[in-house]
């Protein structure tokens, strides 16, 4: 055969279909340093109405692409480039994608060394289509497959440590963040403080407005106070209407200046058109001997001053 009469006799062959309209949805690169492979592949393609295809005949300008595609289908044996490294270069910039190396190399340690460095599969030369769009569709499956394991672990994962009114942490990760920011901070030798804060008669918020509102008044809370700390500050929702602040390198002077302003800044915050809302604030700083229990009894009874001694205060 020379290359059209290839072609012709590609196209009497039936189509294959498998999953084409997931593969029709991905953005493919093919590098192939022979323009008669790069032809067959983009037939194949074409055939299938596949169109999202980059096609790279030299390696120097497909190493200038940003490695942004999902699947990458290389030639091994290239000009002045061997495969592998290229497998190696994809790699380190694009953990997910999925890699296909073509060859007619059948060498079973360089196949086994491409696939160990990152190469997903392989498929041999000349290519077969039935062969290769199944090799495509079961790849891309499988990268389907992953990523939709991925997003709903990061859904889990958030439905585990979250809370789903405010998003703020809530109470068990939050505990569990401070175990290892305990450590962290004793071990650096950094002076570290909490926050205990709790609105001021919010039964009366339900009561007068009903709990929906409620939950609002939560929730803008919560973002007054993402708004108002810093990133390293975590935040968590201690219980119904009490919210725990853990605030990295501050001694109880400066933290009882942060909540100071906090609570100066929800005192005047709008909660359209809610009566005003006012919180207490216990503060605390973690001393030599301290442990989760003992500082949290600190706090407590902080919070409990505050409230006793007529509410919308701080204690530290
Ligand atoms: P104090 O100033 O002494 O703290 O008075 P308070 O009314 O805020 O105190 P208390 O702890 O008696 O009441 C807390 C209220 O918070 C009771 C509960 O119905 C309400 N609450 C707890 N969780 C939620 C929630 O998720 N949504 C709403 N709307 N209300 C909640
Ligand atoms: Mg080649
Ligand atoms: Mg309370
Ligand atoms: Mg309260």
């Amino acid at each position: 055969f020379n290359s059209s009469r290839f072609v012709k006799y590609l196209k009497t062959i039936q189509k294959e279909t498998g999953n084409i309209d997931l593969i029709r949805k991905i953005h493919i690169a093919v590098l192939d340093d022979s323009q008669f492979t790069l032809r067959i592949m983009r037939v194949f393609f074409d055939m299938h109405g596949i169109n999202n295809v980059a096609y790279y005949q030299s390696p120097s300008e497909f190493l200038q692409q940003k490695m942004d595609y999902e699947l990458f289908l290389i030639d091994l044996v290239l000009p002045e480039h061997d495969g592998d490294d290229i497998i190696e270069y994809i790699r380190e910039k694009n953990q997910d994608a999925m890699i296909i190396l073509m060859t007619a190399y059948t060498n079973e340690n360089i196949l086994a060394h491409c696939l160990s460095i990152g190469a997903n599969d392989f498929i041999l030369k000349p290519l077969e289509m039935k062969i290769f769009m199944a090799r495509i569709s079961s790849c891309i499956n499988h990268y389907y497959l992953q990523r939709e394991i991925s997003i709903k672990n990061d859904q889990l994962f958030d439905m585990a440590t979250r809370d789903s009114l405010t998003t703020l942490y809530n109470r068990a990760y939050f505990a569990k963040i401070c175990e290892k920011k305990v450590k962290e901070n004793l071990a650096a030798d950094l002076p570290f403080s909490f926050i205990l804060m709790d609105i001021d008669h919010f039964k009366t918020v339900n009561d007068q407005y009903g709990h929906l509102k409620g939950d609002y008044v939560l929730r803008e809370l919560a973002k007054v106070l993402k708004e108002n700390l810093r990133n390293s500050d975590i935040i968590g929702r201690w219980g119904g209407e009490e919210f725990t602040i853990l605030m990295d390198n501050a001694t109880v002077e400066s933290s009882t200046e942060v909540a100071e302003k906090i609570r100066e800044v929800i005192e005047k915050h709008c909660f359209n058109g809610i009566r005003q809302i006012t919180v207490s604030i216990g503060v605390a700083q973690w001393q030599k001997g301290d442990d989760r229990e003992i500082l949290f009894r600190r706090l407590d009874h902080s919070l409990y001053l505050a409230k006793l001694t007529g509410r919308n205060k701080v204690v530290s």
